[in-house]
């Protein structure tokens, strides 16, 4: 009976260590912004990224079922022009939380399969290179006007 509640305790804290390593990365607060028309072709989903392991984390790929492609920009305000610039990788590092938020940074979706209304879902699959594939699930929202935060400091 010992024998059997040693072994349980092993097969159990092998679980937890497993279940605790896939967990290390976080998705909060995912959202998409809706098309403005019905001919858009590109969209933008925001998101922040919580690193809760005791390692640094890259994300180094996004895809969805929704576009052609989605990939990382960071958003640039150069002299009053809005600038993108893609990211190949994104650290994460141990204990951070990333925000991809308007005026900073977006995923952006090319070649939108149908434009994005209030309410849709856009799957998203992140990689990184530790914790590997993290789905998400983006629901298309109002986005709070956070771009125009840089106009008031
Ligand atoms: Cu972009």
């Amino acid at each position: 009976m010992k024998i059997f509640v040693f072994c349980f305790a092993i097969v159990l804290s092998v679980l937890l260590g497993q279940r605790a390593s896939a967990q290390d990365i976080m998705i909060i607060n995912p959202i998409a912004a809706p098309s403005l028309t019905s001919a858009s072709k590109t969209g933008a989903v925001y998101l922040s990224i919580m690193n809760m392991g005791k390692d640094s984390d890259q994300l180094i790929g996004i895809s969805t079922s929704v576009a052609e492609s989605a990939m990382l920009h960071k958003s640039e305000d150069k002299d009053g022009v809005m600038k993108m610039e893609m990211l190949d990788q994104l650290d994460i590092p141990a204990g951070a939380t990333i925000d991809i938020m308007p005026g900073q940074m977006h995923i952006m979706l090319t070649g939108l399969k149908t434009p994005l209304k209030i309410g849709d879902h856009v799957p998203l699959e992140m990689t990184f290179k530790k914790s590997g594939k993290v789905s998400v699930d983006a629901i298309v929202g109002k986005i709070d006007d956070m771009a125009n935060m840089k106009h008031t400091n």
